[in-house]
């Protein structure tokens, strides 16, 4: 990764009065998180897509539930990496800077960042399947007391707080990231920019005249659509460049 690449993001950063991030699973990949695509992103040989799905939760919940358990138990023993610190620092530290992640995994939240919009849910969150009313409620007990988990106020059965593939992102988080792309300065880190409509941020981003920037190991379908992309493990490419901003 050339550094004058990086220099020019760095000055970009420094002259932004506004800045927003989105980040994907890539950002999670060094504190031990498999990603979706990547290797070890399937579980027994199920894609994320087969099991994030209503119908799939519908015809086998306790499979998806095992799934989610699977994943709960494995976020629990993993750390915050030096990515989610710098995104934290600036999260706190610039002026205006909006975190959007697709993540649920809630790393970003343990790394203390704020100004953050979880579009997808939080595996920590649980709510009620049978839609009875009840508000979602946090559970971090691993293992979960019940399997499967049952709702609180009915009963009934309760599903992961996530929003799975086919149902829509919850209006007021995709209310703020679209407001949030009204930005100076727009970073993607770690997505493979194919899932919508997160997916579409960045090019809106753009659209409103934002400097847009990908960071990504691999280039994804957003690299041509953004005016700098940097190539390159999060984890090692975000504390270059903050240390270019502190100096
Ligand atoms: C919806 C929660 C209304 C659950 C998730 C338009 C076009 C095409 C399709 C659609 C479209 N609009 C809607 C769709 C359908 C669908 C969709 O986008 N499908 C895709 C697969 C084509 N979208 C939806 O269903 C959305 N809902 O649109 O509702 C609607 C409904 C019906 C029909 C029309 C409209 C809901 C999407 C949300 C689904 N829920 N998660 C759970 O987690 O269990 S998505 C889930 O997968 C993650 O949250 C994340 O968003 C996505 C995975 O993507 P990434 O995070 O990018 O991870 P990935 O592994 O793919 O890539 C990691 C990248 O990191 C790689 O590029 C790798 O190179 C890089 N990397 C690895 N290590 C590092 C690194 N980079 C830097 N440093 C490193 N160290």
């Amino acid at each position: 990764m050339s550094d004058d690449k990086l220099e020019v993001l760095a000055d970009r950063l420094r002259r932004a009065s506004r800045v927003t991030i989105l980040t994907g699973a890539g950002v999670s990949a060094a504190s031990g998180v498999p990603t979706f695509r990547g290797n070890g992103g399937l579980w027994r040989d199920f894609r994320a897509e087969d099991l994030a799905t209503p119908e799939a939760f519908g015809r086998n919940p306790a499979l998806v539930w095992e799934w989610y358990a699977w994943r709960r138990a494995l976020v629990a023993s993993c750390r915050p990496n030096p990515a989610h610190e710098v995104i934290a620092q600036w999260s706190r530290e610039f002026d205006r800077c909006t975190v959007i992640t697709q993540n649920v995994d809630d790393l970003h939240l343990r790394a203390g960042t704020s100004h953050l919009i979880r579009v997808h849910g939080s595996l920590w969150d649980l709510s009620c399947w049978g839609k009875c009313g009840a508000e979602p409620w946090r559970d971090e007990t691993v293992p979960l007391a019940a399997m499967p988990p049952a709702c609180p106020s009915c009963g009934g059965l309760a599903r992961p707080a996530v929003v799975w593939f086919g149902e829509s992102l919850p209006g007021p988080a995709l209310d703020a990231a679209l407001e949030a792309c009204s930005c100076d300065a727009f970073l993607t880190v770690g997505t493979s920019a194919l899932v919508y409509p997160a997916a579409g941020l960045v090019h809106e981003a753009r659209r409103r005249g934002a400097f847009t920037a990908e960071i990504n190991l691999e280039p994804t379908p957003a690299s041509g659509g953004v005016d700098l992309a940097c190539l390159g493990p999060a984890d090692q490419l975000l504390p270059n460049i903050a240390r270019r901003l502190t100096s």
